[in-house]
């Protein structure tokens, strides 16, 4: 997300780093090139002015802080401004009043509001605890009806049989009165797009919003993050149009360039509320402003990582690996669970970019995609080791190790080859474990005098073998393929 930002911020960052003080003088080019790349990211221009301003203004003024070097102290006012550009703290729809909430969901086609629906009806219900019911009201496309209702499903949500041969706003109303008899709390609106802001569509959402104005309906209008100033200038139509509650930015797990994100709310005044990051239901997350701004400034999100981790990580696997751990124990089950528990909180690059300091060390390794597609071998190779196998590897010799190449479908070399870094891994996990129980620095396979290395960008990293390397460096001390 924001990757382009992102580096071209640290590259801007260097005129302050090391400074003594921070002056008109030297944040003048660091200035200049945050300016360009926000421009570049398509963000507003008016917000790109202010935005500069109101760094400049913060940096000048500021005394140095002891022990807190000028770089540093620049990139916690970048973060601020950041932050408070895109609007501070999240701010969720508030479902706790009393009656049924009506939620409209609009925008210009193909947007992915019928995609939000049925990821808002899955956070609602799973994380809120509300009844929710979805009611397909889009005339203008009639399979929308049946993407909806397919999507209800896989959530296991009702969504309302509609009669599109009525007009919208009779449907919403039906709809509504089916909700208040079953007692539902949330009601769900996937209302039409079109290719352009159009009357007839406005004047439809407009019929559609007076019918529910009695249960102040909230407004939610979804918008493509890769679409930039688009996506700002249809959001502000939408709004003085027909009045929005919340924006939500979807597609950002494509390589939207930051512009939406960054001037929605400045030029709208409405919050952004959701992010939509994939095509999968459970893709939608809180839009948290200060949370993005540390992502963009590579300072990590670990209050996401955490999040992603406690929603995606079995407790139970998770404890029968301590328990292993603490013993000193590690066998391929542990790893396969491991390599599992990571897939399953999204890429590889994903979650490293939550992690402070990673981002720069990730610019410099480049593409990771190596390093996964090594994991998902390693993963059919595991799949064909028997349960004792996977208990003790070293009961493997020729006769496993040929059933277990064939059954994965790869040779005997590929099994030897990962039963070689198995052993490495192994021995890395005992060190580590009798580190933890006191035994003092573990000696990592293969890997010579530890060396430091400097998180910030530039430093001297550890290397992730296995990623494609963008700049010259030594092998990996894991040995090449070892993720
Ligand atoms: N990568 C990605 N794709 C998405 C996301 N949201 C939606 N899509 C895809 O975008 C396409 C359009 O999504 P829809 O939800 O049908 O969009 P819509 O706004 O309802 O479209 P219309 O009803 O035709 O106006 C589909 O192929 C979705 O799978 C997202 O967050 N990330
Ligand atoms: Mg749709």
């Amino acid at each position: 997300m924001f990757d382009t930002l992102s580096e071209k911020f640290s590259n801007a960052f260097k005129y302050v780093q090391g400074k003594s003080k921070i002056s008109e003088e030297n944040i003048e080019e660091t200035l200049k090139e945050v300016r360009t790349a926000l421009l570049e990211a398509d963000v507003n221009f008016k917000v790109v002015k202010e935005f500069i301003a109101a760094v400049k203004e913060k940096s000048i003024g500021e005394k140095v802080i002891k022990g807190v070097n000028p770089g540093e102290q620049f990139v916690k006012i970048m973060h601020d401004e950041l932050a408070k550009i895109m609007g501070d703290a999240n701010e969720e729809i508030n479902l706790e009043r009393p009656g049924i909430v009506p939620i409209l969901i609009v925008g210009l086609n193909g947007q992915g509001k019928t995609t939000f629906s049925g990821k808002l009806a899955l956070h609602l219900k799973s994380k809120k605890k509300k009844d929710v019911l979805l009611v397909p009201c889009d005339t203008f496309r009639p399979a929308a009806k049946a993407q909806l209702q397919t999507l209800a499903k896989q959530i296991d949500v009702e969504c309302y049989d509609s009669d599109l041969s009525l007009a919208p706003k009779e449907i919403v109303l039906k709809a509504l009165e089916y909700a208040q008899k079953l007692h539902k709390n949330v009601v769900i609106i996937d209302t039409a797009g079109r290719l352009h802001v159009d009357e007839e569509l406005m004047g439809q959402l407009k019929d559609v919003k007076m019918a529910l104005d009695s249960f102040k309906p909230e407004v939610l209008m979804v918008a493509d993050a890769m679409t930039g100033q688009e996506a700002v200038n249809v959001s502000k139509t939408f709004h003085e149009a027909i009045g929005v509650t919340g924006i939500v930015l979807s597609k950002m797990d494509s390589d939207a360039k930051g512009g939406a994100a960054l001037s929605i709310r400045h030029v709208t005044g409405v919050p952004i509320r959701y992010v939509s990051m994939g095509e999968k239901m459970k893709d939608l997350e809180l839009f948290h402003p200060d949370r993005l701004a540390k992502r963009i400034l590579d300072m990590g999100d670990v209050l996401s990582l955490v999040e992603k981790a406690q929603e995606n990580i079995n407790e139970s696997d998770a404890d029968s690996m301590m328990k292993n751990f603490q013993k000193g124990k590690f066998t391929v089950d542990d790893f396969l669970k491991q390599m599992e528990m990571m897939s399953s909180m999204g890429s590889m690059t994903s979650i490293l970019k939550m992690i402070p300091g990673m981002g720069g060390m990730l610019r410099q390794l480049g593409d990771l995609s190596p390093a996964e597609a090594e994991m998902k071998k390693m993963k059919v190779i595991i799949s064909s080791m028997t349960k004792a196998e996977r208990e003790n590897y070293k009961v493997i010799k020729d006769s496993r190790l040929k059933r277990i190449a064939t059954g994965s479908g790869s040779s005997i070399e590929a099994v030897n080859d990962f039963l070689g870094k198995f052993k490495q891994m192994e021995q890395m996990m005992g060190g580590l474990s009798s580190m933890m129980r006191g035994g003092g620095m573990p000696s990592f396979p293969g890997m010579g005098p530890q060396k430091g290395f400097r998180q910030e960008a530039g430093g001297t990293m550890p290397q992730i073998p296995g990623g494609k390397q963008k700049k010259k460096g030594t092998k990996g001390p894991w040995g090449k393929g070892y993720f």
